[in-house]
């Protein structure tokens, strides 16, 4: 291990702003010297007589790590910035990796250079985010069903580098909803300018004749972005059409439409999201071209698979069939806190019916059910498996989680993973979770499936009578090996959404009277954000205040809503970009923009039990934040819009890293800026970044691009609302 005082001693330079002598780290990393210190496995040996590095890679292994070229023990000081270059040749997909050369084997940095037949040279830097002694360099080279020839050379990791200074490319200054506006609908962009008066601005139709004009209002900086910005409204604008501009201060916007189709089609996609996120399920190529995968963890090698999944070590003795449902995000774990509040929301489009829900092309279609609650069944059909059956200690209560032992790298697809999967303990959250959803589905698939429903039922005041004997079985934030831990520490919230669902479906006084007792009935309960998977009491109040029932005091669960509905209108009336959505500190949290959007179903709902058009006004203005209308000028819609993200952190749709597979399905919701920077890419390239700023489109930030079930299932209930608006 470098010594403390090495470390100190980095601090220090760092902090004078001083860059040490660049060290190479690298022994023998032109093979002058033959082929010590460098290993190879996968049955390989390293050949050297051409002066550079060969081996032949044998076909028919699976995963890139089965057949690599490295060195070990290399010294890493965290904060340092590392240049790692080589030259390389080959035709197949590989995979250059900084990482630990022991388990758990941790990734700290790895890049899929694209090889041609002749050698070229390959660089990235990045920063350490450990300091160790034992971290390794390695070309990852296996996967290929035919054997072929790799060679490496002039191989280097240079520490002591300065930082690489990452600029995105944002494009023009003037920033639209990139999709596009509603007829009737606000048209509102944002211009970043020097200036701070007002300037004129024009809309151009797509034969750039200008259609409209006006000036623009001067906002002064913006928090979330440190720009100097204007507002731009063009509102008063109603005449459909498609290639539209907007200009101002020399600038032209990227074009859009005004039109009323492209939320609908938001809509589908952003809902047929699930069927590629589905386990236990071949996905048809049929259905979904360029998608198509066997079935993922149904017990066929090299799966260990989910039909009879053990608990962590010491955690239970039986084994539970916890096949199917959706995987969470970009892993291939299933939580069972985070499937709630999934299909809560989606359920919840379904059940405020903004709009009529649409097909969606999935293998269930056709069945008299609509699509929706078919795809939403198979993720509850999954959480209902993760209840523990009547005979077992803690009989009732439900997993929190089932993933991997450990973490896996990435690209990985699901029926392709090794890794033992394990359940891990019962929660008073998940339990309450399973409770709330399976109460509402009892509702909503009656009309379709009464034996269903009332299963579901049952499943549910089980659960919540279960989560009453056990209200302290508190998720801990120490379990994210392999997973992640969604641990929460609050559960008086969980109880409030279930008793709430349970109520509306049952009316039975017990849960009514549960929530009225409730302390978080009354509370003001719309924060910095409306909800999410660990604060769940929005979901249960939305519900009491929109879906019909007798409750008494239903007014002022109305009016809580409507309150909530204001703050977000002031936070957004305040901000040049338009966004309901000011972090503290302006401190932007993992999967930001989810927040966003659960704000503006807030906003939504307030217009629903209102009738008033402002805050239907200002739900739909924080849709253009998510479609291109920010600092980045980009839209976190995979597919919808000029410039959009499309290498979300996932282990499936990992085309950045192996062109043979593909971007997330269009319709795929990012992240979205977080301050945090919880992953090593996003701390090389984004240290020091302003709230909106940190984001970036790569698959390796996985704190600030991945795709989750929570995530999209906001983007589908504004997408719904959305759609609904003319
Ligand atoms: O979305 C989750 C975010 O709110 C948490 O802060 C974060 C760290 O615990 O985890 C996020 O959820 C990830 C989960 O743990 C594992 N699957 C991918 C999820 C999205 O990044």
């Amino acid at each position: 291990m470098p010594s403390l005082p090495a470390q100190a001693a980095a601090a220090e330079r760092a902090a004078a702003g001083k860059q040490a002598a660049e060290v190479e780290q690298v022994v023998n990393g032109g093979f002058s010297a033959g082929t010590a210190p460098w290993w190879s496995n996968g049955g390989t040996t390293i050949d050297v007589s051409s002066g550079q590095a060969c081996i032949t890679v044998p076909g028919g292994t699976v995963n890139r790590w089965d057949v690599a070229i490295g060195q070990n023990d290399l010294d890493l000081v965290a904060g340092e910035n590392y240049r790692f270059s080589f030259t390389a040749s080959g035709d197949h997909p590989v995979r250059a990796i900084v990482g630990l050369s022991t388990a758990p084997y941790d990734t700290y940095f790895a890049a899929a250079p694209a090889l041609t037949s002749t050698a070229s040279a390959f660089s990235y830097t990045f920063q350490a985010g450990v300091t160790t002694s034992s971290a390794q360099v390695a070309l990852q080279v296996g996967g290929s069903a035919e054997p072929w020839t790799f060679c490496l050379d002039d191989v280097s990791l240079l520490g002591g580098v300065p930082p690489e200074v990452y600029v995105p490319d944002t494009g023009p200054r003037v920033r639209v909803n990139q999709i596009g506006y509603l007829p009737g609908g606000p048209k509102r962009a944002t211009l970043v300018t020097t200036a701070t008066t007002a300037l004129p601005w024009r809309l151009a139709n797509a034969a750039g004749r200008i259609v409209a004009r006006g000036r623009t209002t001067p906002r002064g900086v913006d928090v979330s972005s440190g720009q100097n910005a204007h507002s731009i409204d063009f509102s008063g604008y109603r005449i459909r059409g498609t290639g539209y501009t907007l200009s101002a201060d020399g600038e032209t916007s990227r074009p859009f439409d005004v039109d009323t189709t492209a939320y609908r089609q938001l809509q589908r996609d952003s809902l047929k999201f699930y069927y590629t996120q589905r386990s236990g399920i071949e996905i048809r190529d049929d259905l979904r071209p360029g998608y198509a995968r066997p079935a993922g963890h149904v017990d066929v090698a090299p799966n260990k698979g989910d039909g009879a999944v053990p608990c962590q070590p010491g955690v239970c003795d039986y084994t539970l069939d916890v096949t199917g449902g959706w995987y969470d995000a970009g892993d291939h774990g299933k939580y069972v806190v985070n499937g709630g509040i999934s299909v809560w929301q989606v359920l919840s489009a379904y059940e405020q019916r903004h709009a009529p829900m649409p097909a969606l092309a999935i293998p269930e279609s056709g069945n008299g059910t609509p699509d929706v609650l078919n795809e939403v069944r198979w993720e509850l059909d999954f959480l209902l498996k993760m209840q523990v059956p009547a005979g077992h200690p803690d009989a009732g209560m439900v997993h929190h989680k089932i993933h991997d032992a450990a973490w896996t790298g990435l690209p990985l697809l699901p029926h392709l993973d090794p890794q033992q999967r394990e359940l891990h303990p019962v929660s008073t959250a998940a339990t309450l979770n399973l409770a709330a959803v399976a109460a509402q589905a009892a509702r909503v698939y009656r009309r379709y499936d009464p034996a269903y429903a009332r299963m579901a039922l049952a499943a549910a005041r089980t659960a919540f009578t279960a989560a009453q004997a056990n209200p302290d079985r508190l998720a801990p934030d120490s379990d994210s090996t392999g997973g992640g831990a969604y641990n929460d520490a609050r559960v008086d919230d969980d109880f409030y959404w279930a008793a709430a669902e349970l109520y509306l479906t049952t009316r039975d006084k017990h849960y009514r009277d549960y929530v009225l007792t409730s302390p978080v009935h009354t509370e003001d309960i719309f924060g910095t954000g409306a909800f999410d998977w660990g604060n769940t009491a929005a979901a249960g109040r939305l519900d009491l205040a929109l879906l019909p029932s007798n409750l008494p005091g239903r007014a002022q669960v109305k009016a809580s809503v409507v309150r909530g509905a204001e703050k977000y209108l002031a936070i957004q009336q305040a901000h040049p970009y338009g966004v309901p959505y000011a972090p503290a500190n302006n401190l932007w949290d993992w999967g930001s923009n989810s927040t966003v959007l659960n704000n503006a179903q807030v906003l939504a709902s307030a217009y629903e039990l209102t009738g008033h058009a402002k805050y239907r006004t200002a739900a739909l203005e924080a849709m253009d934040y998510i479609l291109g209308r920010n600092a980045l000028n980009q839209s976190y819609v995979t597919g919808y819009g000029e410039v959009t993200s499309h290498n979300q952190h996932s282990r499936w749709y990992a085309h950045q890293l192996d062109p043979a597979l593909p971007n997330p399905p269009k319709g795929s919701l990012a992240g979205g800026a977080n301050s945090s920077l919880q992953d090593p890419l996003a701390q090389s390239k984004l240290a020091g970044c302003v709230g909106q700023f940190c984001y970036i489109d790569d698959i390796q930030s996985w704190s600030t691009n991945e795709l989750t079930i929570n995530w999209n299932s906001a983007l589908a209930w504004m997408a719904t609302f959305a759609a609904a608006q003319r």
